[in-house]
């Protein structure tokens, strides 16, 4: 007998109850339970009528995807989905919570649907790289049609209770207080009102509406390449859709399958499955579980700048009360109006409303220009201007106003932590939150562990990490932290790679179509060239000589080409245009630095700089988790898919090092250093996972 999933006997009506926390997922044993215990009721003559729900805090949420990839355990959801279907007793889903990708099959393999006001449901499988395998792509064009079935499948947006029901996903919404309560009041209506046997692989006439209508399929295509670049499953989706429209539902069923399995398969499916699970595991820190939290209600941020003002409002939207402090009256007026104005934003978007943003800004924000307005907050974020001096003055005035038990978190992007925490007399107090702009829409926050930082601290800091609805990351002090740190790195080789022989342009399109958003080139017109020259004019000083040094971008900062805001940088941008044109200008630059230094061009394919790119990320990770910087690989992951543009499909540089193999990256590496021994000195961690025959994945924990 399962426990996982129960059989109740309310009078002459079965409830099956699958009880497997936190989420109900169909694994093995819910598999078979349900196909058990519905036999078991299909069988029971004083059965009539049977209800299928979910324990504790929701419907069945999905298959369980730790399972994909791994050898198929019988019975198979398609199976357990059929029998339903076959039943000869009306078999009614009562949905609470989330009924989800195979939980909603489940539901679609019933001949009724009832859910309670509040429940949602959806097909989100496309972002795990798979799509409905059990039916839902079949099942739901059934129901609403193609173009509404391609809308929600291509989406995987949850859909609420109400919408479902207006859709015809669902049959009633109920104001039941249980899910229990509106099943059995449903298959009491159904047993005694004798409602037919409702299977939605019978019903037709939205799919002949459809057939033969291939615009609806062409349209969806064409979406897709634009909305899809270098995704998988979206386009198996549109295939399987258009299956259920053309052929019958036992062949469209067959059809499915067989795109699932292809989708299963790839390497898309692994990679967004890592990621799913590497953003649930990065809020557990291991040595922080019990550890105690301090209050936030207020909070302050010092420097009104486009950081300051977008953790601003980060921090009111999650309730908290901020005052904002400026050096002179001039300038808090101007931080203020950048609140107002990304405030505004969002009320236009429909975010917000126009009164909530009223209220935020009288009841919930004030600034003054005196440190003492700062005497009773919780935590004080500081993003004044990056520098260390400039830093430490500011750390100096909060140190002597703010009360005891209050947290002094600074922004920096690079700089020690440990050297802010000892000007102050309470070291353990201090925390680096690095916030990434836009600050109140970038959802990484690194948050920066000093030596002495108390865990308490830290506790605190992921719980307004997620309070701010961010994900948070625990880094260790180094310059730059696990982000800007393994950035820097590969960055270099950009340089190298562009004085080498490729154009700026071979290396943005190559690192597109790897799957970033933006090449790195375009990043860098849209920061800012000024950004990127002061980092090297700051690490002047500690440069290593042996290190190479490419002054291509120094010489675009000195011809004034600050990137998009000056109109020029690696780019020509035309008036009001983000999208630069490649510009001969450039190219002469470059051509005229490789003369400088008698460099013979050489030519680079896409695939050739996509390695070095990547090759260089993934050994300077390996030194950041060498080092304790980064305590799990997958805290390196979830850093750069949030805050670097990592294509969330390959599910981070260490799951993509992974997949490839350790040993190619290091005899890529390898290669590499007969050129340049500097610059690809490979980590020992990757030496010695590749000796022991390990992976980045055998350290997460
Ligand atoms: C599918 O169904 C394909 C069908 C075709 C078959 C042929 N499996 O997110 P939370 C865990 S594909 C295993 O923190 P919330 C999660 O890891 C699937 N585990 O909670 C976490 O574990 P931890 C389609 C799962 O309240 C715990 O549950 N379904 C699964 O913020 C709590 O999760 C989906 O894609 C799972 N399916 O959100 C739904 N789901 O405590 C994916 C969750 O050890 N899930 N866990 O860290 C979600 O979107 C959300 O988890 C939620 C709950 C909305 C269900």
């Amino acid at each position: 007998m399962s426990e996982v999933v129960r059989l109740e006997r309310h009078g002459d009506i079965a409830a099956i109850v699958v009880d497997n926390p936190p989420v109900n997922a169909l694994g093995q044993a819910v598999r078979q339970g349900l196909k058990e215990r519905l036999n078991e009721a299909a069988n029971d003559d004083a059965v009539r009528a049977i209800v299928i729900l979910g324990a504790e805090r929701t419907f069945i949420a999905g298959a369980d995807i730790r399972e994909f990839g791994k050898p198929p355990q019988p019975p198979s959801l398609p199976e357990v989905i059929e029998d339903m279907d076959a039943c000869p007793k009306p078999v009614i889903a009562a949905l609470h919570g989330t009924a989800l990708g195979g939980g909603f099959e489940v539901a679609l393999g019933c001949h009724y649907r009832v859910a309670l006001d509040g429940a949602k449901v959806g097909l989100p499988e496309v972002k795990l790289g798979i799509l409905p395998g059990a039916g839902g792509t079949q099942r739901t064009p059934r129901l609403i049609g193609a173009a509404k079935a391609l809308d929600m499948i291509l989406s995987g947006d949850f859909v609420a209770a109400e919408k479902a029901l207006s859709l015809g996903l669902i049959d009633e919404v109920s104001k039941a207080e249980t899910p229990l309560e509106a099943g059995l009041a449903f298959a009491r209506k159904a047993i005694d009102e004798a409602y037919p046997l409702r299977r939605v692989r019978d019903l037709e006439d939205e799919i002949l509406a459809d057939r033969g209508k291939s615009d609806v399929f062409d349209d969806a295509r064409g979406k897709l390449k634009k909305t899809a670049r270098g995704l998988f499953s979206p386009h198996k989706i549109v295939d399987a859709v258009q299956a259920a429209v053309e052929l019958p539902f036992d062949d469209g069923i067959k059809r499915e399958r067989e795109l699932f399995q292809e989708c299963v398969e790839s390497p898309q499916r692994a990679g967004l499955i890592h990621a799913f699970f590497s953003e649930r595991q990065v809020g557990k820190v291991p040595g922080l579980k019990g550890a105690a939290r301090r209050p936030l209600i207020s909070a302050g941020v010092v420097g009104g700048g486009t950081m300051g003002a977008g953790i601003a409002v980060s921090m009111l939207l999650s309730g908290l009360q901020v005052i904002m402090i400026e050096r002179d009256e001039e300038s808090l007026a101007r931080g203020k109006a950048t609140v107002d104005k990304i405030l505004e934003a969002s009320v236009k978007r429909g975010k917000l409303t126009a009164g909530s943003k009223a209220a935020v800004m009288t009841e919930s924000f004030s600034g003054s220009t005196d440190y003492a307005a700062l005497s009773d907050v919780d935590i004080v974020v500081e993003a004044v201007f990056e520098d260390m001096e400039v830093k430490k003055g500011v750390f100096a005035q909060l140190d002597a106003v703010l009360k005891a038990g209050a947290i002094l978190a600074t922004n920096t992007s690079y700089l020690d932590v440990d050297a802010l925490a000892a000007g102050t007399s309470r070291p353990s107090d201090v925390i680096g939150l690095h916030f990434f702009s836009p600050a109140h829409v970038m959802k990484l926050l690194e948050i920066v562990v000093g030596d002495q930082t108390a865990p308490e601290v830290v506790a605190t800091g992921f719980a307004l990490a997620k309070r701010l609805g961010k994900v948070g990351v625990r880094a260790g002090v180094c310059d730059g932290f696990i982000g800007n740190r393994i950035l820097a790195t590969y960055r270099k080789q950009i340089d190298y790679m562009v004085e080498d022989g490729a154009s700026p342009y071979e290396v943005d399109d190559a690192i597109r179509a790897f799957g970033f958003p933006m090449g790195p080139f375009q990043v860098s017109d849209l920061a800012g060239v000024d950004i990127g020259w002061m980092t090297r004019r700051r690490l002047d000083a500690t440069r290593d000589p042996r290190e190479r040094y490419v002054e291509v971008a120094d010489r675009l900062y000195e011809a004034g080409r600050m990137g998009q805001k000056s109109g020029a940088g690696w780019y020509l941008y035309s008036e009001g245009n983000r999208r630069g044109a490649k510009d001969p200008v450039v190219e002469n630059i470059v051509v005229q630095e490789r003369a400088k230094k008698d460099i013979e061009p050489k030519s680079f394919t896409p695939e050739q700089i996509q390695r070095r790119y990547l090759a260089a990320m993934i050994n300077e990770a390996a030194k950041v988790l060498e080092e304790g910087i980064a305590l799990r690989p997958l805290d390196i992951d979830v850093t750069l898919l949030y805050g670097y543009g990592f294509p969330r499909w390959r599910g981070g540089p260490m799951k993509y090092a992974d997949m490839v193999g350790l040993d190619q990256i290091l005899a890529d590496i390898r290669s590499y250093a007969e050129e340049d021994a500097f610059a690809w000195q490979p980590a020992k961690l990757l030496v010695d996972l590749v000796e022991r025959g390990e992976n980045f994945e055998s350290l997460n924990k």
